[in-house]
């Protein structure tokens, strides 16, 4: 099992107790230009811990918002929050003040602290709020030219933190919420240790060597575990990037020698076409792919270009983090792989029981941590018997490897046939002129639904009647020919959460001419 102390700051242990290690003059964070030790992390963190309590009376369970793109001051922000006992909810840039509102009032939020370059819509949000009565600024860039940061260069580097319980909240995960209104997630203190002292470890096998790079946002808990908890529980560097897209990771990862990347596999596709261009991508030792079924034909390609496998993992905002993965030296294609460290799972029916290997149901997991909604009905529809219903469905084949079919809302049933949209989105996907992908099922009078491709087709190939049959006929000739998709549209971009998550539910089921 996992183990720590009755008191404990996760804030405390990412950091001072980092240094008390022997880590203190190692890089831990990048970006920005600006490379910062374990150390000046650690004073840092210190000083904005002062601030928070004498300038801004934060108290331990105050909820305290952060509003940043992924750079080294949000992440000081959080640590320094997480250090005065208070509970973190993490923001991404992106939201508007009607999606901030929504949060502050379900959080019961009482202060924020937004990067300056984002204040406008929080300043709107906290105009009518009857919870938000601090908003304090902080300078992205990490020039020090904002208030929080001007306040704390006044403040000691010695912090007394609030000497939290393992079991208390730390951080209140938002889900993306894909359908319906958004929903906290509530993670202990120990929580953070554990997706390190799991996973990270048992998966990764983090090392001090280690430097880190990605694109998820911190404020998606995917990121917050991939570019701020791993590298920093184990004496590794991580790199911030504001603007993650593949171009600048691909920068990042050849200037730094990164070795550890999290993302998703549209990104590692174009990592693949970069590489095929020249590109050295070779200090990379392990590529995370998550949050998005990984298509086998990009995980082969990586394997052959590389000769190492990626490591597809399933996660969840509710559980924190991963709790199926891949290993390096255990992997098959188009498989999620087994439990990690600590976790169980079993694929059951819709009355909870466990169905036959090799049948696809919805997977159910328990272990060291889980879902707890704030406040929220649907935490009965999660929790069942102490077991986590993650909404997805998988099969388990014989010797426990668990396989991904679908969202459970992705199973589109057409004359009775259960077709799980993101096979068909993978053999699409599998055609050189597709680019992206979403399939959905549609109402049909004959077969109760069929399949409706929404496709963003590569540059230099023509949306006609002819690449319509060119695809069916494909899908065809890849999968079972009953799942080819009898309607296919053509669009400019798919519709996508902030966390780059295809939003199925957003695409428009249109009628064929
Ligand atoms: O798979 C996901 O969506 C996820 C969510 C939270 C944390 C980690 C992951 C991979």
């Amino acid at each position: 099992g996992f183990d720590y102390p009755e008191r404990l700051n996760a804030g405390v242990e990412l950091t001072d107790a980092m240094v008390a290690r022997g880590f203190g003059d190692r890089t831990a964070l990048i970006g920005n230009g600006r490379r910062r030790t374990y150390k000046e992390l650690a004073d840092w963190t210190n000083r904005l811990a002062h601030v928070l309590v004498e300038d801004f009376g934060v108290k331990p369970g105050n909820r305290v918002m952060i509003r940043s793109a992924n750079n080294p001051a949000m992440v000081a922000c959080w640590l320094a929050a997480t250090k005065v006992g208070a509970v973190v909810v993490n923001t991404m840039p992106m939201l508007r003040a009607g999606e901030l509102s929504a949060i502050v009032d379900k959080a019961e939020i009482s202060h924020a602290l937004c990067d300056t370059r984002l204040m406008d819509e929080l300043a709107t949000c906290a105009k009518d709020s009857r919870f938000l009565t601090t908003v304090v600024g902080f300078d992205g860039t990490s020039n020090h030219d904002a208030e929080l940061d001007r306040l704390a260069l006044e403040k000691s580097v010695l912090f007394d933190a609030v000497p939290t319980g393992r079991d208390d909240v730390a951080l209140l995960g938002f889900t993306s919420g894909t359908t319906g209104s958004p929903k906290a997630t509530m993670h202990f203190h120990r929580d953070l240790m554990i997706i390190a002292d799991g996973y990270a470890a048992e998966v990764l096998g983090v090392t001090p060597e280690d430097i880190f790079v990605g694109s998820p946002p911190l404020a998606f808990t995917f990121g917050l575990g991939g570019l701020a908890v791993f590298p920093l529980r184990f004496g590794a560097a991580a790199t911030l990037l504001e603007n993650a897209s593949p171009a600048n990771m691909i920068e990042i990862i050849q200037k730094y020698k990164a070795t550890i990347c999290f993302t998703a596999p549209t990104a590692y596709r174009v990592m693949l076409q970069a590489m095929e261009a020249g590109a050295d991508l070779s200090s990379l030792r392990a590529a995370v792919s998550a949050g998005e079924t990984l298509p086998a034909p990009i995980y082969e390609a990586w394997m052959e270009k590389t000769g190492k496998p990626m490591l597809d993992g399933i996660g969840a905002t509710e559980m924190l983090h991963i709790f199926v993965s891949n290993r390096f030296d255990d992997h098959k294609p188009a498989c999620t792989g087994k439990p990690v460290r600590g976790y169980e799972a079993k694929v059951i029916d819709g009355d909870g029981q466990e169905v036959p290997r090799g049948t696809v149901g919805r997977l159910a997991v328990r272990g060291p941590t889980g879902c707890r909604y704030l406040a929220d009905d649907r935490q009965r529809g999660y929790v069942l018997d102490g077991w986590n219903i993650t909404g997805d469905a998988f099969s388990m084949d014989d010797d426990g490897y668990l396989h991904f079919a679908a969202r459970n809302d992705d199973m589109i049933v057409s004359s009775g046939y259960n077709i799980a949209g993101p096979e068909v989105e993978a053999a699409l996907l599998a055609h050189t002129a597709v680019s992206e992908c979403a399939v959905i099922g549609v109402p049909d009078e004959a077969r109760g639904m069929i399949v409706q491709a929404h496709v963003v087709l590569a540059q230099g190939h023509a949306p006609d009647d002819v690449m319509v049959k060119a695809l069916q006929d494909h899908v065809k000739a890849v999968i079972a020919p009953f799942k080819y998709p009898r309607s296919v549209r053509f669009c400019d971009a798919l519709p996508k959460t902030q966390t780059g998550k295809i939003q199925r539910f957003a695409l428009k089921p249109t009628a064929d001419a």
